[in-house]
């Protein structure tokens, strides 16, 4: 890849919002704004491509339920195998004798996912569900 050339930016904030800045920089150790201000832009980015229903995103599905519920695992499978993305990986792990935790990770479209997430956390014996918005990269430098 070309080096990319740097574009150097010089802003003004008000007293205040500089001290915000600096402490925002120092509670996440950072080295220096300029780090802070590059990842900001690229979670901007990110939150962007989920906001616009981006064509291509990558998403992970944490999923905790017990296993006891009748049908459950079968229904969870059906709703995999049903929908419009691409599932790249899926972990089970057996938290307890009766609880399960699932990791789905899938890339496609945002609303497909968004799809996705809401139709896994439906199904009775589901006790929590949460979706990771993550990106293809494409867009991130
Ligand atoms: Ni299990």
């Amino acid at each position: 890849m070309p080096k990319t050339q740097l574009v150097r930016l010089s802003m003004s904030l008000d007293e205040e919002l500089g001290h915000a800045l600096d402490g925002l920089v120092r509670a996440a150790n950072y080295q220096n704004r300029s780090e802070y201000v590059r990842d900001m832009i690229r979670e901007r980015i990110v939150d962007q491509e989920w906001e616009q229903n981006a064509a291509s995103v990558l998403g992970t599905i944490t999923l905790l339920y017990n296993h006891h519920q009748r049908e459950l695992c079968g229904r969870l499978t059906e709703i995999q195998h049903d929908a419009q993305v691409h599932i790249l990986a899926a972990t089970h792990v057996h938290l307890s004798h009766e609880i399960c935790a699932e990791m789905i990770m899938v890339s496609g479209s945002a609303a497909e996912i968004r799809k996705l997430y809401l139709a896994l956390k439906q199904p009775r014996g589901i006790l929590h569900a949460a979706l990771s918005m993550s990106s293809t990269g494409e867009e991130l430098h």
